[in-house]
């Protein structure tokens, strides 16, 4: 039998031994190779992910202001167009031809019972001269609605008639009553009464409290309400009453009449803040006092957002009942008071040199906006 020598034609063992070294080293240097260039191509692949990673940003927000398309992209912040301070060329006659509105406290009913009777309205309103508003406001007065004064412990009897277009209600800040039942939604053409007792002497915000409250009280739905105390307060010369709010609004409201731009009420990015609905009415049509009288001023902050920080320029309140709790003795001595948005505050200021005495919100973007007036203090030189 033949055999078949298995190492028949291996090499001398010193060239076996030789020959598997450089197979082995080549073998190594093949793997490391490999292993290198492995890593090399990791590397160059993560570096090209860091590069497009970088660049993504910008290649997001080319787009973004490329055009209409992106406005459906929830990702997308809108622009909001601001129309503060768009009035027509002739805006300095239509302020002077402004009928402002009475800011002087109307006196308390007689008897117990006070009857009130409101109806809303829907109807376009100036809220800056020349600027035009689609409101849902109070019919014969529109915004603010009228001032309601009573004396603590007479009985409010409110008849609310809904003359607008969808369901409105009216919640009285005064009150201490079930919201659900007497400040429930009224239908349009309907009516709703209730009754309530006013305990509690202050001014007090009213409005329509249907959701959506911001767009509600946003187009003009809102008023006060001053509780006066059974024991009086100390008398004074003037009273005023001056409801502050704010407009937003989506058009200039000069060629036809603006509406509510509800993103921007979110936003708190009014176009016009009021004193008693109208920018700058009283710096055209002042407010009046003569020398050495006290003023008293009955503030709420309707908003539907901003507080009314309180000032009058050229003086310091000598009584100011913060938060109007006339239950307790007021502060003296004191400078600026925040009527915050809901809420109401009673100031007396005494001024004895003739002058013209700025009122304003001290937060300077509301002045700027139109929430400012003038009481103006004998006849000053202009
Ligand atoms: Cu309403």
């Amino acid at each position: 039998m033949a055999s078949y020598p298995v190492n028949r034609h291996h090499p001398p063992a010193s060239e076996t031994s030789s020959g598997a070294f450089w197979m082995v080293a080549t073998m190594l240097l093949g793997l490391a190779v490999a292993v290198v260039g492995f890593f090399a191509l990791l590397m160059w692949a993560d570096a090209r992910e860091s590069r497009d990673a970088a660049a993504q940003p910008a290649e997001a927000a080319a787009p973004a202001t490329a055009g209409q398309d992106d406005a459906t992209n929830s990702n997308t912040a809108l622009p909001l167009n601001s129309f503060a301070g768009v009035v027509p060329e002739n805006a300095a006659e239509l302020a002077v031809a402004h009928k402002p509105y009475d800011a002087t406290l109307p006196p308390v009913p007689a008897g117990d019972l006070v009857k009130v009777q409101m109806t809303l309205k829907d109807m376009v309103v100036e809220v800056a001269p020349g600027v035009r508003y689609n409101t849902w406001a109070f019919d014969g007065h529109g915004a603010p609605g009228p001032i309601v004064h009573v004396r603590e412990g007479q009985t409010v009897e409110m008849t609310l008639k809904n003359g607008g277009a969808i369901p409105h209600s009216i919640d009285f800040h005064a009150a201490r009553i079930a919201p659900d039942i007497a400040f429930k939604d009224v239908m349009p053409g309907e009516s709703i009464t209730y009754r309530f007792k006013a305990p509690d002497p202050g001014v007090y915000m009213y409005h329509c409290g249907t959701k959506p409250v911001l767009a509600h009280i946003a187009n003009g739905m809102y008023g006060a309400i001053i509780v006066e105390p059974k024991a009086g307060l100390p008398k004074v010369d003037n009273e005023y009453v001056l409801v502050g709010s704010e407009w937003y609004l989506n058009g200039d409201g000069i060629k036809e009449p603006a509406s509510l731009d509800m993103a921007k009420a979110r936003a708190r990015m009014a176009d016009w803040v009021t004193f008693n609905g109208y920018a700058n009415q009283y710096v055209t049509h002042p407010l009046t006092a003569k020398p050495g009288e006290t003023t008293r001023f009955w503030v709420v902050a309707a908003g539907p957002t901003n507080n009314v920080n309180f000032h009058v320029v050229g003086a310091i309140f000598d009584r100011a009942w913060v938060n109007s709790d006339l239950a307790s003795p007021p502060q003296k001595g004191v400078q600026t008071v925040v009527v915050p948005a809901g809420g109401g505050a009673v100031f007396d200021v005494k001024i004895d040199a003739e002058g013209l005495y700025p009122f304003v919100s001290h937060a300077f973007a509301d002045v700027d906006l139109g929430q400012v007036g003038l009481l103006k203090v004998g006849n000053p030189k202009e």
